[in-house]
């Protein structure tokens, strides 16, 4: 398959080059797409080199799917175009993920909503998909009737410039600003940007894409999202309240057969899921599961993720592979 990668310099695209690579996912040719000031350099890729090369030019090249993250903006204007032009976008921003007309897919979830017609698909928020892989068979156990979660989120979910801020300010240098304040030994409970109710837009990307992934908008979710000094992952503390009660050890063997996810959980050897572990992992990786002592049916969790890899590049790529699985797409078409 020709394959297009739009974004193809930033952190997420750099991981979809990676994880494509590694999967050995059938590319045969590369379409590698960024702005303008970087059309003409060169990535490479299984071991070749390939141009950097315009929005258009890209279109022209008729590739049979195209993974965009180039931000919002750059989806809502060129996603369209090269969907008209046949081709079958996997996006990775938030452009298209509410619009009910498109699909919002987290493989090991919702795959089944995906048909031969699709022709811009949405790849769920970081934080949002790693929460929905270990929330779904506890769903289907139990039916879950409310969440709570707070998050602890990497830097990398920034992009490059927040990394590039964290390194800057950990070895005392000056540099710009990614974020408004200090990242380095501090916390920030804002990510994204502040809406009418007092939530920030990340916080609402929880709630809304998990109704909407979960084909039930009876879940409901509550959330705040902090940025704190890490780079390997995205941390979660999720406190689930079920519509049925659950034995522990029954939930936990749910989990540990659940696709995509790894339990991670032994307190006696103080073993628990962490960034530092998840970083260049696929799965999502859940510990200190236990009873919420203050309200029946209800647990708490603790689910960490790799946000580059599961949060965005491998969902993604994933998505790819099962709509060539499914022969939702025809290789060479
Ligand atoms: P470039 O490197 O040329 O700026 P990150 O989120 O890590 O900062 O990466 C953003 C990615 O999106 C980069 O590959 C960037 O390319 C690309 N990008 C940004 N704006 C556009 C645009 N208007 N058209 C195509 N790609 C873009
Ligand atoms: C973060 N979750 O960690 C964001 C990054 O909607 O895809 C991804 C934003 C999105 O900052």
């Amino acid at each position: 398959m020709k394959i297009a990668v739009v974004g193809a310099t930033g952190l997420v695209g750099t991981k979809m080059l990676q994880v494509l690579e590694e999967r050995n996912f059938p590319v045969t040719e590369l379409v590698p797409v960024a702005s303008a000031r970087s059309v003409g350099k060169q990535v490479t890729f299984k071991g070749k080199s390939y141009s950097i090369v315009s929005m258009e030019d890209a279109i022209a090249a008729r590739p049979q799917i195209a993974l965009f993250s180039a931000g919002g903006d750059t989806s809502k204007e060129w996603a369209p175009r090269f969907a008209e032009a046949g081709i079958t976008v996997i996006d990775n921003s938030s452009a298209w993920r509410m619009d009910p007309a498109r699909p919002l897919v987290v493989p090991e979830v919702n795959a089944h909503v995906l048909k031969n017609t699709d022709k811009i698909i949405a790849n769920p928020n970081c934080s949002t998909i790693q929460m929905v892989v270990a929330l779904k068979p506890l769903h289907d156990k139990y039916k879950i009737n409310r969440v709570v979660v707070s998050t602890y989120q990497s830097v990398t979910g920034t992009g490059k410039a927040a990394v590039d801020q964290l390194m800057n300010e950990r070895q005392g240098k000056e540099g710009p600003m990614a974020y408004k304040y200090q990242i380095d030994l501090n916390a920030l409970p804002q990510i994204d940007v502040f809406l009418d109710n007092g939530y920030t837009k990340e916080e609402m990307k929880m709630v809304n894409e998990t109704k909407k992934i979960m084909g039930d908008d009876n879940i409901r979710v509550t959330a705040t999202t902090v940025r704190i000094p890490t780079v390997g992952g995205h941390s979660e503390s999720v406190n689930v309240e079920f519509a049925n009660e659950y034995d522990l050890g029954e939930l936990r063997d749910v989990l540990a057969q659940a696709p995509g996810v790894i339990v991670q959980d032994d307190p006696a050897q103080q073993l628990y899921p962490m960034p530092l572990w998840a970083h260049e992992k696929d799965e999502v990786f859940v510990g200190r599961i236990r009873r919420d002592e203050t309200q029946e049916k209800t647990v708490n969790m603790w689910i960490v993720s790799d946000n580059l890899r599961k949060g965005a590049a491998t969902n993604a790529v994933q998505i790819a592979e099962y709509l060539l699985r499914e022969k939702l797409i025809e290789p060479g078409s």
